[in-house]
């Protein structure tokens, strides 16, 4: 199948799958489900449940198994967003071109809608009921537990201390410092790059990988993890502002440290491409079955919003 319709049906089957997980916006109590729902489906790329999807289809023919992960993923993913843009965090107006969640609906009403999302997450994690038989998932419940717990906990542990929620604390105490390397990559690998190495591991993981195969997945999440942060930063500095939906030049105004303000563009640019070829190396071991993913790694590198 052409590349650019494959990924167009995985994201409509994810967005899909996030309508039918997250409660109507009728639902009682309304202001909560109006906000998840505002976030949820912003027009988010949605990279982290297609890597995860993509990654299983390596593997498996039954690679829908590892839609609920997927969208538990995309939901932890946005919790974090809003709560990023909050005043006592980065305190943003704009997101994907719209205002920020607590500037439509409080600053109350975001910090429970990211908590909802959040424990929704492994909600649908942990559920039993064959709520997935709709999008042909059924067999999520097959899955085996040992499987079940072992994303879980990578999944928990990626978002958490350990993970994002530790590189956030590291950032925010080091915003208007001068700060080493050694502080900038523990930040970047943690607040990033942690969910997205997770986000190819548990494809992995639930498409029953071996060991060598899911070695190599991980050396390859590592490698987008790293970059990831680096493209963030450069279309912070030359991306098209009506196309990233926010104000530009936000890192410099804020004074914060980035792999561009210690090192500058040109080097941030040659270490993206050195990622870029490290990463597109790691999926030659798959063959031709690894078309789709290198396809949505190359936009990851080198995307424009
Ligand atoms: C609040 C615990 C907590 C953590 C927040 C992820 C994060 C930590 C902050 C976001 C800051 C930021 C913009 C980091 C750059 C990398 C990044 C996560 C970009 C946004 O991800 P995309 O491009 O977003 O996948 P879309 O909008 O496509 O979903």
């Amino acid at each position: 199948m052409n590349t650019n319709k494959l990924l167009y049906e995985r994201r409509t089957l994810i967005d899909r799958a996030l309508n039918y997980y997250i409660p109507g916006e009728e639902e009682y109590p309304r202001n909560i489900h109006r906000a998840m729902r505002y976030s949820v489906f912003a027009g988010g790329k949605r990279i982290r449940p297609l890597l995860t999807l993509l990654t299983a289809e390596l593997f498996t023919p039954g690679w829908k198994r590892a839609l609920p992960a997927a969208c538990a993923l995309e939901l932890i993913h946005t919790y974090s967003l809003i709560h990023d843009d909050l005043p006592a965090m980065d305190d943003d107006d704009y997101r994907r071109g719209r205002l920020t969640s607590h500037k439509v609906f409080s600053e109350g009403i975001a910090i429970l809608a990211g908590d909802a999302l959040l424990t929704l997450a492994f909600e649908l994690l942990t559920d039993q009921t064959n709520k997935f038989s709709e999008f042909d998932s059924s067999y999520w419940l097959d899955v085996d537990c040992q499987t079940k717990l072992d994303v879980i906990f990578e999944i928990a542990r990626s978002a958490g201390i350990k993970g994002m929620v530790g590189g956030q604390v590291v950032d925010l105490e080091s915003e208007g410092k001068h700060i080493d390397i050694e502080t900038l990559e523990y930040i970047d690998t943690h607040k990033t790059g942690a969910l997205i190495v997770t986000s190819v591991r548990i494809g992995a993981l639930f498409a029953m990988a071996t060991e060598k195969e899911l070695k190599i997945i991980t050396n390859y999440g590592h490698l987008l993890g790293k970059a990831f942060q680096i493209v963030d930063d450069l279309l912070d500095v030359e991306g098209n502002e009506e196309k990233m939906g926010k104000a530009m030049g936000m890192d410099a105004k804020k004074k914060k440290a980035t792999f561009i303000s210690l090192y500058g563009i040109a080097e941030a640019k040659n270490r993206r491409d050195q990622l870029y070829s490290q990463a597109v190396k790691e999926l030659e071991y798959f063959g031709e079955k690894s078309s789709y993913l290198k396809e949505i790694t190359r936009f990851i590198f080198y995307r424009d919003f």
